[in-house]
């Protein structure tokens, strides 16, 4: 479709007088805001028609991508780039007097994620339309997304984020397309016809109403759909005629409680599990979601049992499992197909990623819950649990040890991980390193009875949003030397390396790097009121806080390096600003303190005159995607300090090499492809590797008691912890004291300490030498294609979804 400046700057004017009677110099930035949008709307549905008829009419293999979180972000602009109007809209506006950056910003962040694993669900649904691959994600419109942080007195607050406040101009909702989804009430197993059948009985409907948000892929022609659903109450249940019959309270108490399933995104902490509201959540978008697809399937006229052919449904994580019995339920239930046919179906169409190997984030929901919220579906997962059973008591010898181990049920609990793998055609690590843990380790025996199930696919993150969107002076430098053709092929992004040794190319990209810096700086003076010295090495460290995370061990690497400065004035520093961003879950008591603790030294060394020419550190609040968007071109340092083997891949990590910054990090998740990809001499590895770690749990052998005794440094910054060195009022920061000694230092903090002060020393050196840290740079961002999720998206498709 072509897009003529004339057109546009007309559609937009038509589109403020019909929605506001307004012209452009009466309208606020807001209606500026919704009336573009509406016309870029306008420009994408046409398309959005072409594909649906195109996917409707042709036999061609639809993807269905669940997942309980998308973290869209913004999504004004990635429209106008992937239109390829970016240009001809900044140009039609300004010559109205308007900026488009302004406009831009008005949109409210979709925040319907906690981070990597549902803004990766994002990339993935912008790769798939750029690749015109017929994929579209299922998902839930939380009412709130996920929350707002405040700091405060360097406290995380959390404010609830209200982002459909002012309505959401990129869905539509689809009243007709509506689902009833059930729950409670009981089963009857009755004989009809020598068939054993079951009756649901009593039960409570919620209906499920869909919201679509097109997804445009690049170059405009491919546009999907992101169909997210809502819980609404059935009207002739939520009848206030029952108001004249006393039953007032109870129709109202059944609204909110209907309206309670999409209300708010949960923020991932350790006490998920056993939330009865959490699994309704669950249950009620897989279940919406596979009838939405067997409804559209059916319109096609094919026989179910073909079902296998057109529709491949892959679950991000184990938060939408429940597809697989529900898929199972109706295929018997209501289109009479026998167990074994149903079961060949299912386990045919549905593929599962796993996102992490943490014992405690591994789903599992106790079997009484799910007897009473879903008790077709307990009866169905029983009945996968009792077949599973017997085919492999015989192939692992009545050796009950292992039989408990794989088993779906176990102790009174569902466990959800190996109900996915059972129920699976294809079972996916997220990176290499994590892949192999899966087999090894966490799914050993599950792998040695279905070792062709699994496969690897490393992350990826779209380049479209990542580089092209929030880098245009980068991109702009990228292009005069190589041309555009890597905005389609993101691995032509290598012929990069032809200018590592090009002395005007490494001063260009230093420019760049340092004018982001400067617009950053210039931020944070506003936001936080702290003075940077843009020339000072950018040190990030942006990413959810989790002790395995480790921003622990940055801060105490600063405030190592601020007891030596006090100690020693004329100690040789490279200025260094430590920045960094992120929210923790609102019960995770010691990540809040970490966050806390971060923000004292903040204060204490910024404030600190003797030190804060070479040293400041930052705390941005409220990270989200379109922080993340600012920060990101601004790194020279990428911090990806995970302890070895709990990171299942993290894709903050190719965000900051894709930009330039180098990482310093530990052998895990993705890092190891990093290293790999931009060989020893661009990255800085230190610490543990998995194994060891590994090995620790096992059989021991770690004492965090012995370095603190032996370490004088961490003998300093542990009782600076607690006698109120960094913050004069307040009792100390116990819960980190008595996690690193008390409980033994789960996360290998002290352990790691040396390696990564050393590394950190190493960081210093090379960013003396500015041509061989540009050259790194440049080397990063040469090999960052290869980290694009359109090849993340190409070997799902080719390997697991067979489209
Ligand atoms: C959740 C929890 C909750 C309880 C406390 C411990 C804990 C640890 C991890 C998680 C995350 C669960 C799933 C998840 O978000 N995984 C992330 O997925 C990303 C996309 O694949 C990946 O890049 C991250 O490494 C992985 O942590």
């Amino acid at each position: 479709m072509l897009i003529k400046k004339e057109d546009l700057k007309k559609d937009f004017k038509d589109n403020l007088i019909t929605l506001y009677a307004e012209d452009v110099s009466e309208a606020s930035l807001e209606h500026k805001y919704f009336a573009l949008s509406e016309v870029i709307k306008k420009y994408m549905f046409e398309n959005w028609m072409k594909t649906n008829r195109n996917y409707s009419k042709n036999e061609v293999r639809q993807v269905y991508y669940f997942s309980i979180e998308f973290l869209l972000g913004r999504i004004l602009e990635s429209n106008l780039i992937n239109l390829g109007i970016r240009d001809l809209c900044k140009e039609a506006l300004s010559e109205m007097g308007i900026n488009l950056d302004e406009l831009c910003v008005i949109e409210k962040d979709a925040g319907l994620g906690n981070g990597g694993l549902g803004r990766l669900a994002a990339c993935f649904l912008d790769s798939m339309a750029s690749l015109s691959i017929p994929g579209h994600g299922n998902g839930i419109r939380y009412r709130y997304g996920f929350f707002d942080q405040k700091i405060m007195d360097g406290y995380q607050i959390e404010i609830p984020d209200n982002w459909l406040k002012d309505g959401y101009v990129w869905e539509i909702r689809r009243n007709e397309k509506a689902v009833r989804v059930r729950f409670n009430g009981n089963v009857r197993m009755v004989n009809s016809n020598g068939r054993l059948r079951a009756i649901h009985e009593n039960y409570e409907t919620v209906l499920a109403v869909p919201y679509d948000i097109p997804i445009v892929g690049y170059d405009g022609s491919t546009v999907n759909t992101l169909r997210l659903w809502s819980a609404e109450p059935m009207e002739r249940e939520f009848d206030f005629s029952s108001f004249s019959s006393g039953d007032y309270t109870k129709a109202v108490e059944y609204k909110y409680s209907v309206e309670a399933i999409s209300q708010v995104l949960y923020p991932d902490d350790s006490s998920i599990q056993n939330k009865s509201l959490r699994l309704k959540q669950e249950y009620f978008f897989a279940s919406a979601g596979i009838q939405s697809i067997l409804r559209t399937y059916k319109k096609k006229g094919k026989p179910i049992e073909e079902l296998y052919r057109y529709v491949a449904i892959h679950i991000n994580d184990t938060h939408p499992s429940l597809v697989i019995p529900e898929l199972m339920r109706i295929l018997v239930d209501e289109e009479n197909l026998t167990w074994e046919k149903a079961w060949d179906i299912t386990t045919k169409v549905v593929s599962y990623t796993n996102h992490t190997i943490m014992s405690e984030a591994l789903e599992k929901w106790p079997v009484s819950l799910m007897m009473s919220l879903l008790p077709r579906i307990y009866t169905i997962i029983e009945e996968i649990n009792r077949r599973f059973y017997l085919e492999v008591k015989d192939k692992f010898n009545n050796n009950w040890d292992k039989i408990n181990k794989v088993s779906i049920i176990q102790n009174g609990n569902i466990m959800m991980a190996n109900l996915c793998v059972v129920g699976s055609r294809f079972v996916n690590g997220v990176s290499e390193l994590h892949t192999e843990i899966l087999k090894k380790q966490v799914l050993s025996d599950l792998y040695e009875i279905y070792p062709r199930k699994f496969k690897s696919v490393t992350n990826g993150i779209t380049h479209r949003r990542w580089l092209l969107k929030i880098n245009p002076e980068l991109v702009e430098l990228i292009n005069d030397a190589i041309g555009s053709s890597w905005i389609k092929k993101p691995n032509s992004l290598i012929e990069l390396k032809k200018y590592i040794k090009d002395k005007d190319f490494c001063h260009e990209i230093a420019d760049v790097k340092l004018k982001n810096k400067i617009k950053l700086a210039k931020y944070i003076k506003e936001k936080n009121n702290i003075e940077l010295n843009p020339k000072s090495i950018f040190d990030i460290q942006a990413k959810r806080f989790h002790a395995y995370k480790r921003q622990l061990l940055n801060i105490m690497h600063i405030m190592y390096l601020y007891n030596k400065l006090k100690e020693n004035p004329n100690t040789d520093i490279i200025p260094r600003t430590f920045i960094f961003s992120g929210k923790a879950a609102p019960g995770y008591k010691l990540a809040k303190e970490i966050i806390k603790l971060i923000n004292c030294v903040a204060d204490k060394v910024n404030n600190d005159n003797s030190v804060n020419d070479v040293l400041k550190v930052v705390f941005l609040e409220n990270y989200n995607v379109s922080l993340a968007e600012m920060i990101i071109p601004c790194a020279e340092v990428s911090e990806q300090i995970s302890t070895a083997s709990k990171e299942a891949s993290g894709t903050s990590n190719m965000k900051f090499m894709m930009n330039g910054a180098i990482t310093i990090g530990t052998l895990d998740g993705a890092n190891v492809e990093i290293k790999e990809a931009v060989g020893d001499d661009n990255i800085v590895i230190f610490g543990l590797k998995a194994y060891e770690v590994l090995n620790y749990y096992k059989n021991g052998g770690y004492s965090a008691m012995e370095i603190y005794n032996n370490d004088m440094r961490i003998h300093q910054i542990l009782d600076q912890l607690v006698n109120g060195f960094w913050c004069v009022k307040e009792s100390g920061f116990i819960d980190i004291h008595e996690h690193l000694l008390k409980y033994n230092d789960e996360f290998f903090v002290l352990k790691d300490f040396d390696e990564y002060v050393k590394a950190q020393e190493k960081i210093s050196r090379l960013y003396q030498d500015k041509i061989k840290w540009n050259e790194m740079s440049i080397n990063n961002i040469a090999n960052s294609g290869r980290f694009s999720s359109d090849n993340s998206i190409k070997k799902y498709a080719e390997n697991i979804w067979n489209v």
